[in-house]
């Protein structure tokens, strides 16, 4: 079946929202993430990353699209809900916890999140605000650090963008 179909199918009230970020950093890592959302449902993040040291890399979505200071002017974790940090199967989470994606030997990782907690459209849209990923692992909350309650203690920023709409 192609788009055009696809489209149809869903329905005047279902309609398909589409958004994207490239990442890049100084560091030589780069990607893109893909997002999108069929009306009122889960938002399916496809991505693909490389340049990471192999291993577990804290992903989130941060609340502000401004990268004029790089990634450290993109502020905290998307938390709209004025939750604490934890793994995005918790109930207690920021809305931009995304976890951990697992990077390979070879310094790439392509990954599928299915979350519903980050919608393209209405009051807590994710689109203008940025995709982070970090230099260490995502504690989840768990960590026992006195960051893991509000970063999970995942690190610097290694490279970010903002998340904005594709037709
Ligand atoms: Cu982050
Ligand atoms: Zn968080």
């Amino acid at each position: 079946m192609d788009l055009v179909s696809d489209l149809i199918d869903l329905g005047s009230h279902r309609t398909m929202v589409k958004a994207v970020v490239v990442l890049n950093s100084k560091e030589g890592v780069s990607g893109t993430v893909y997002f999108t959302q069929e009306g009122d449902g889960p938002t399916t993040v496809t991505g693909s990353l490389c340049g990471l040291q192999p291993g577990l890399h804290g992903f989130h979505v941060h609340a502000l699209g401004d990268t004029t200071n790089g990634c450290m002017s993109t502020g905290p974790h998307f938390n709209p809900a004025a939750k604490e940090h934890g793994a995005p199967e918790d109930a207690c989470r920021h809305a931009g916890d995304l976890g951990n994606v697992t990077v390979g030997e070879d310094g790439n990782v392509n990954f599928t999140i299915v979350d519903n907690q980050i919608p393209l459209t209405g009051p807590n849209s994710i689109v203008g605000r940025a995709v982070v990923v970090h230099a260490d692992p995502d504690d989840l909350g768990k960590g026992g650090h006195e960051l893991s309650k509000s970063t999970g203690n995942a690190g610097g920023r290694l490279a970010c963008g903002v998340i904005g709409l594709q037709g």
